[in-house]
């Protein structure tokens, strides 16, 4: 019997969707009156399909579906419906829509299960405006520090006043912190954001791991000038100085590692930005990824010294600050075992890859076990307008999680 329903599942992605800023399609960054409208539409959907909904400390939206034997650890569907700036449809939402068809067709269907499934839109999957990344997932891991409440957007506003924008409470964080062995299984359906599964021709992919990401703030001090009268040796250009450090990231993570290791300055500020000033200050953030915990420890040391370096030679300050840090995982065999056998039994066309991208899933992974099914996504491409999954994989997708939480709750006491 088919228990997914293929259109109403659509419609959501759709629905969801049009709830964007106007001119930056598709955008819904956290901490928005954009984001909180989405989040209402969601709220109104698990009420309608008879949730508990509930929104936490950490300001996650939660909706539950109570178990038949209630006190056993739950299992959490989750992802996020945040969005990078100018992103796509799917990155995340995918995964949160696809946990509320799963409740719906197995409320609809009256079909039991024992454990509670909470389907889960995350707080700030995205590196928010506040420079810290997957802020919900953290609040119930325990990772999400005081000192990270503090961190404050451009505007000064902290972290904490943006989660109380979204509905929690950063005064109580402590109360949402998850206990060990209160969730039984962890769940996350999302686009590859990348071209293997294409490449393989294949329809659905079970993660063997993900990454870790490493996050620092570079600070970089020159001293601004006229750019007219200051000759180019007697400078102190904060601007060449930060993008000779860029291009030290480059050449370091094209080094030889144990694993493959991708290095990135995805943010670059420049001050006072004038076309007739010498560059006075560069704030930029570095990432670093790898499935290897050392790869990405021996391209940070070496990528650290040579900023050291360069900045002696320029004659400018610089600071460097570590941000965030969520460590690689690897997926266990019996929840690997449990998603392969899932996905064959709708598809023969399944495999196993890792992710370059991080996820709820890391903090999530500190928690309980976790497993995670990608789907594909169009030129293997994530994180701009142009990102697009079929409809047809979306609902293998959600059909196959539906088969690995129904084979789990039975398996599990
Ligand atoms: O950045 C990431 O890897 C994820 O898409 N937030
Ligand atoms: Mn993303
Ligand atoms: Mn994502």
């Amino acid at each position: 019997m088919d228990l997914i329903n293929e259109t109403r599942l659509w419609s959501t992605i759709n629905d969801l969707a049009a709830i964007t800023i106007e001119d930056q399609p598709w955008t819904r960054r956290s901490f928005t009156a954009k984001y909180n409208e989405g989040r209402e539409w969601l709220m109104k959907q698990m009420r309608e399909s008879g949730l508990e909904v509930e929104v936490d400390e950490g300001s996650n939206v939660i909706g539950r579906l109570i178990g038949t034997e209630p006190n056993l650890p739950s299992i959490v569907i989750g992802s996020h419906t945040d969005t990078v700036p100018n992103g796509g449809r799917f990155d995340g939402i995918a995964g949160v829509l696809a946990g509320l068809e799963i409740v719906r067709a197995l409320k609809e269907n009256n079909i039991p299960v024992k454990h509670t499934i909470e389907v889960v839109d995350f707080t700030a999957e995205e590196p928010s405006e506040y420079g810290l990344s997957t802020v919900g997932s953290r609040a119930w891991s325990g990772n999400l520090t005081e000192e990270m409440l503090s961190y404050t957007n451009s505007e000064g506003q902290s972290l904490g006043d943006a989660i109380s924008y979204a509905g929690g409470k950063p005064n109580d964080i402590k109360n949402c912190e998850k206990d060990k062995g209160s969730i039984a299984l962890y769940l996350e359906l999302h686009i590859e954001q990348g071209p293997v599964l294409l490449r393989k021709n294949a329809n659905l992919g079970v993660v063997t791991g993900i990454v870790g990401i490493q996050r620092y703030k570079i600070s970089v001090d020159g001293l601004p000038n006229h750019s007219g009268t200051t000759p180019m040796d007697m400078r102190n250009d904060a601007l060449t100085a930060a993008s000779e450090m860029t291009l030290a990231l480059e050449s370091v993570a094209n080094g030889k590692f144990d694993q493959p290791v991708v290095g990135t300055v995805g943010v670059f500020n420049n001050f006072p930005n004038a076309s007739n000033v010498v560059p006075g200050r560069v704030e930029f953030i570095v990432e670093i990824r790898s499935i290897s915990e050392e790869a990405i420890d021996a391209v940070a040391d070496e990528f650290l010294s040579k900023v050291y370096v360069i900045a002696s030679k320029r004659d400018v300050k610089v600071e460097t600050e570590n941000v965030s840090r969520s460590g690689a995982i690897v997926i266990s065999d019996k929840i690997k075992q449990l998603l392969i056998e899932s996905c064959s039994s709708i598809t023969d066309k399944v495999i196993q890859l890792p992710s370059g991208a991080g996820h709820d899933a890391n903090q999530m992974s500190l928690l309980a076990p976790v497993g995670m099914v990608f789907i594909p996504c169009k030129d293997g491409r994530s994180h701009c307008p142009e990102e697009w999954a079929e409809k047809e994989d979306l609902y293998l997708g959600a059909k196959a999680l539906l088969n690995a939480v129904l084979a789990f709750s039975k398996q599990e006491q």
